[in-house]
């Protein structure tokens, strides 16, 4: 198969990409078809590797308002909201609800999602329905998951032997919640465990790590250091770090020590973290959204996930990554020029990091075909008119397309 006339970021001209046995072949400007070789001019639009969602909890979307809506907007509401919403889960609910966001979510580009899973259930419903979504999907989207203990490790009954079961029923990464726990104490005692946790495993971790508005909330030093010290380096992940905007500036400067050496990942949820924090200031009222400008200037991998989806944490949303970036960069104050039209990365390059896919993922010869084709020549123009994913090929095949946009004023 050929798709000719694509633009790819960071590179002069069009180029055609020959794809065969499901692999990139060839990538090189004016490339003839062969007799009876498929091919597609795609006149100029950009592709793009597909879409990482590095961050979202496909265990609750589509739940919003059930059975109750969360009202103040906070972080903590929602997890009283979706815990009684969580008494009434079966495998075929979350089943349904998944595969219909799931689908979506390919719509737009996007073939790889980490999703947490609420393991404070002593049924595992959730994590038994996207174990076996995981295998059903897995030629149209990797799903990775990871045992997140949304009610806490040390403070839900049986919080360790329910992370333990979750690791042996096969999660790939092992969470935590540090700010959530009864006391500091336990914080870090959570951290301690989920990290021998994933280290005996084998596992990838991703922490949800210091989600609130208290300056005092210090989680991520722990779960770095431990990361550093176990080796663990860039298969750990710290999720929302929203504290992280509320730090001192000296303490802040002293960490980003550690936190380079440490090697670990960072995902900023902007869209769901600008509704959930800073409920409680009145003014100034903070962003809520950790330092991912300063993060990124210290080399340290920074991706953007979509947290959620019409659940009790947030009432929106479709699950288009552009929405993210679209607003992160505004959030974190990333608008020069340079920065959006490389801020595709913080939804491909960089949350391939996130999830270690290692050197399977990018348009290069010799590695998977997998891609997207926006209704753009650039990524600059795909952001600011949303322009719709045309097609998306995964080892070759089309997944999933869509029909350009058709918009015209009538004077
Ligand atoms: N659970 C949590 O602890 N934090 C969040 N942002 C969501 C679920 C969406
Ligand atoms: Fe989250």
């Amino acid at each position: 198969m050929l798709i000719r006339n694509v633009t790819l970021p960071g590179r002069e001209g069009r180029v055609d990409l020959r794809v065969t046995d499901g692999v990139f072949a060839a990538i090189d400007p004016g490339l003839a078809a062969s007799e009876g070789e498929e091919s597609w001019d795609a006149e100029g639009r950009l592709a793009l590797p597909p879409f990482v969602e590095s961050h979202i909890h496909l265990d609750s979307v589509l739940t919003a308002g059930e059975p109750a809506w969360n009202q103040s907007g906070t972080l903590f509401e929602g997890i009283e909201r979706w815990a009684e919403r969580k008494e009434l889960l079966t495998v075929a609910d979350v089943k349904a609800r998944v595969n219909r966001v799931v689908r979506q979510q390919a719509t737009f580009g996007v073939q790889y999602i980490r999703t947490h899973v609420d393991v404070t259930d002593p049924d595992l419903t959730a994590l038994r329905a996207l174990l076996e979504l995981r295998e059903e999907l897995a030629d149209f989207v990797t799903l990775q998951i990871v045992a997140f203990p949304q009610e806490g490790i040390c403070s839900f009954p049986d919080g360790r032997a329910l992370m333990e079961k979750a690791a042996d029923l096969g999660a790939d990464a092992i969470g935590a919640i540090p700010h959530f726990e009864f006391t500091r104490e336990y914080a870090v005692e959570s951290l301690n465990f989920a990290c021998d946790l994933a280290h005996e495993r084998g596992l990838l971790m991703d922490v949800h790590c210091d989600e609130i508005d208290d300056e005092a909330s210090r989680g991520l030093e722990t779960l770095a250091t431990r990361a550093y010290e176990l080796g663990l380096g860039s298969r750990v992940t710290a999720s929302h770090t929203t504290a992280m905007h509320s730090y001192n500036n000296a303490y802040f400067t002293r960490l980003l020590r550690l936190l380079r050496l440490s090697g670990i990942n960072f995902v900023a949820n902007p869209l769901v973290n600008t509704h959930l924090q800073g409920r409680i200031d009145t003014y100034p009222k903070r962003r809520g959204v950790t330092r991912v400008k300063e993060l990124t200037a210290a080399g340290i991998n920074v991706s953007f996930g979509t947290d959620d989806i019409q659940d009790p944490w947030n009432p929106l949303g479709t699950g288009n990554l552009r929405d993210v970036v679209f607003h992160g960069m505004y959030v974190t104050q990333q608008m020069g020029y340079g920065e959006l039209c490389d801020s595709h990365r913080f939804v491909t390059h960089n949350a391939a990091r996130t999830l270690n896919l290692g050197d399977d993922y990018g348009i290069e010869v010799g590695r998977p075909a997998r891609f997207v084709v926006l209704d753009a020549p650039s990524w600059f123009d795909a952001l600011n008119w949303n322009a719709p994913v045309l097609r998306s090929y995964r080892d070759g095949r089309l997944i999933a397309r869509s029909e350009p946009a058709v918009r015209e004023a009538l004077f």
